[in-house]
């Protein structure tokens, strides 16, 4: 039976719903364009770094723009997105992940973070969770997105372990790929119809024991 390390939680949608708050701000800037972005639109959006999201809005308004303009775009909306997650709280930590993570560690597992945000950081001091993290590796310390599976093998080598020794925690499509690309287990948060390439899927973190999970890998 191969005998798990560690644990690399995804921050959005995994820790924290934060995609609210992504909609709203690309949702700000789309109408500036005069772009019609709809929620379900912004399901392709998860996971997916800034730029290629918004490449992604474009893509839908069939429109084109310079680097340059994209750049400046993806600023404006990152400036806003920046003023919603500063109201973030500890409350807004999703229901039992705070007791999963702290029980994980109780337990000798070591805990990572492997996000696509380049302010996972701020988001993670917000919560006041920062100290939960052996390894921290997020949008700003990698190149690759996600399914390139760079997020979670960088965690993995940051904690010391190898990549089959690491579950990966993820609630996107993009994120599962990336973790079997990487040669790690992923246990899906969300619903089974979507994850279904997972491992194991829960619908949350809410009276989920980590030791009874971790048996079905
Ligand atoms: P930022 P995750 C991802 O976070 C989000 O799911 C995705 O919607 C967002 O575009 C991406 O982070 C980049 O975020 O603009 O803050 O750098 O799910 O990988 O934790
Ligand atoms: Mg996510």
């Amino acid at each position: 039976m191969q005998e798990y390390k560690g644990l690399i939680f995804d921050l959005d949608g995994v820790i924290v719903d934060t995609a609210k708050y992504h909609f709203l701000a690309w949702k700000k800037l789309a109408d500036e364009l005069g772009i019609d972005f709809t929620e379900k639109d912004n399901e392709r959006l998860k996971g997916v770094s800034r730029m290629a999201s918004f490449e992604i809005i474009l893509e839908i308004g069939n429109r084109k723009m310079s680097q340059e303009e994209k750049e400046e775009c993806c600023r404006k909306k990152n400036d806003l997105y920046v003023s919603y997650i500063m109201q973030l709280t500890r409350s807004d930590i999703l229901p039992g992940v705070d007791k999963f993570i702290r029980d994980a560690k109780k337990e000798g597992y070591k805990i990572a973070l492997g996000s696509a945000s380049k302010n996972s950081s701020l988001i993670l001091s917000r919560l006041g969770i920062e100290d939960y993290f052996d390894a921290v590796v997020d949008g700003t310390k990698v190149l690759k997105a996600k399914p390139d599976p760079e997020v979670f093998t960088k965690g993995a080598e940051e904690l010391g372990l190898s990549y089959g020794e690491c579950i990966v925690f993820e609630d996107s499509t993009a994120g599962i790929e990336a973790a079997h690309n990487g040669g790690m287990k992923a246990v899906g948060i969300g619903s089974e119809d979507i994850l279904n390439a997972a491992d194991v899927v829960i619908p949350g973190f809410a009276g989920i024991d980590v030791g009874t999970l971790i048996e079905k890998l």
